[in-house]
């Protein structure tokens, strides 16, 4: 279906039929725009930037690109094309219509996990906020706004589910998600993967490469669900998602890149001393990056998860695609855990063990691009591997919280982990050489940071030098 750009808040969903909603969400949209201002990019709202803006949810509507002020960005309401004759494809309603409105048994619930969604989406646009002052290039600036200017409207995409479906409380919570900032000590964000820092430019690649794939694998989980309008609205989310985790993938690729050809041309491991990220350096923000995105998917045994599952809130990812009864009340899971000082592996109910089921598929896709980013490494001749930690590794949520695990997986005591945690994780040391390397935005048409390799192509075949960011 294709967009209505003609309204204030561009739709898909007739907004114009409920006058309502259509008021309550006008009433809403400039307290978005205040916080964007005061939490969006900083210093950065007059600019001219090259975005491509959404013109209907079909494959092809992705077509247009021009340059836009942030600010005008038209953040709108879009849901994939209703599926006819939908039904909830698991649990106890399985075989059910899907539902076009919320259950009233499932109202607390449904609110909840639409919140925590909603809630990272402002929460990594306040995290990224300072990251425009230190561009390695123009090319970058412009996807660090156009992946901001998306979660501003993934926001929207869940504030209009409350709006619309959860009623005075809804609205609420629509504007709690406004009060609540990343790191704010008093009114933190939910999870905790949104409350750390996004200090620089190689955390902000991992951020997108792990962290978005969480967004990945939540959203297409939640894309699974028996109540129509989330289903709807997380799938087209997902179309969007695959850019940021585009962007945070070829970062990385491009800085190993660049590092490998400092490392031929220099003979030495340490690139440091011509400006560039070790490879050990680069090790270790993944060990961070890839830890703290574990956390996102819950405990290994988790009673919601069941819940949410056997309720047909939640289902796995690709649930339709897998061939079971979609109900599990007799399955087992293969769950590893800490028991007892050890890591163990113990079979468990499958309905419990759904977040380790999540969990387990997002690390799978987590390890394809490092067999990418090894590649690089490989061809240049360099004998190193980047790897995945142990998924025990530095976890603050679920079974591993309570025990110190080397990246390798072995448990360790507080003594060992003391000792070698500037092995496993980046030092301040670490932090500060990097930051050092970006003490200021490289604005020059195609022009990159010594440290970073330029794209192989550009956004949308534009060529090298092309102003994807205009300063008036
Ligand atoms: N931090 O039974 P459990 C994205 C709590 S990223 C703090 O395992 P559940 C994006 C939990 O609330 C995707 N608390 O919980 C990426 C529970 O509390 P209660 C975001 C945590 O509910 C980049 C207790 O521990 N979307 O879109 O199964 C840029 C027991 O745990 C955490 C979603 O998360 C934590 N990490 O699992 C922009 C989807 N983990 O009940 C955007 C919606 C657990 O004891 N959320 N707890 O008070 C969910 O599906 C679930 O809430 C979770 C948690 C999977 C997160
Ligand atoms: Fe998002
Ligand atoms: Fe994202």
């Amino acid at each position: 279906m294709s967009i209505n750009y003609s309204e204030k808040i561009p739709n898909n969903v007739d907004l114009a039929s409920d006058r309502r909603l259509q008021r309550a969400l006008e009433n809403w949209q400039p307290a978005y725009l205040q916080w964007w201002k005061d939490m969006g990019p900083e210093g950065a709202q007059a600019f001219d930037v090259y975005l491509r803006t959404a013109i209907s949810t079909d494959a092809n509507g992705w077509a247009q690109f021009g340059h836009v002020k942030m600010p005008d960005y038209r953040w709108g309401i879009f849901l994939a094309d209703r599926e006819a004759d939908r039904k909830v494809n698991f649990g106890e309603q399985m075989g059910m219509p899907a539902w076009q409105d919320v259950p009233g048994e499932h109202r607390a619930t449904l609110r909840r996990l639409i919140v925590t969604q909603g809630d990272t989406e402002p929460a990594s646009v306040e995290q990224q906020r300072m990251l425009g002052k230190t561009a390695p290039s123009l090319y970058d600036l412009r996807n660090l706004f156009q992946i901001n200017v998306e979660e501003g409207r993934h926001l929207w995409a869940m504030v209009y589910l409350l709006h619309a479906y959860f009623g005075r409380d809804g609205r609420e919570e629509a504007e709690a998600m406004l009060e609540r900032h990343s790191g704010d000590p008093d009114k933190p964000r939910i999870l905790g993967a949104f409350n750390e820092e996004t200090p620089d430019w190689l955390s902000f690649f991992m951020f997108t490469y792990f962290t978005d794939r969480d967004g990945k694998y939540q959203l297409a989980s939640l894309a699974e669900s028996g109540f129509d309008p989330l289903a709807r609205t997380c799938k087209f989310m997902l179309t969007e998602e695959a850019h940021h985790m585009f962007v945070g993938e070829t970062g990385i690729s491009r800085i190993l890149q660049r590092t490998c050809d400092l490392m031929r041309e220099h003979k030495t491991d340490d690139v440091r001393a011509f400006g560039g990220i070790d490879l050990s350096t680069m090790q270790k923000y993944l060990n961070f990056h890839f830890s703290v995105s574990l956390d996102l998917f819950g405990q290994e045994l988790s009673t919601n998860a069941a819940n949410y599952y056997t309720a047909g809130i939640k289902g796995r990812f690709l649930e339709t695609r897998i061939a079971d009864d979609h109900k599990l009340a007799d399955t087992t899971y293969r769950v590893t855990t800490f028991r007892d000082g050890g890591i163990v592996e113990t079979d468990a109910p499958a309905l419990t063990a759904l977040n380790e089921r999540l969990r387990q598929d997002y690390i799978e896709d987590c390890a394809r691009g490092l067999v990418r980013w090894n590649k690089i490494i490989e061809k240049a001749g360099i004998n190193f591997e980047l790897k995945l930690p142990h998924r025990g590794f530095h976890r603050a949520i679920g079974a591993f919280s309570g025990a110190h695990v080397s990246p390798d997986g072995k448990v360790l005591s507080d003594a060992e982990w003391r000792e070698n945690k500037h092995r496993f994780l980046p030092s301040d040391e670490d932090r500060a050489y990097v930051t050092s390397l970006m003490s200021a935005a490289v604005i020059e048409p195609g022009k990159f940071a010594n440290w970073i390799a330029p794209p192989a192509r550009g956004i949308n075949n534009q060529p090298g030098e092309f102003e994807y960011v205009r300063f008036n």
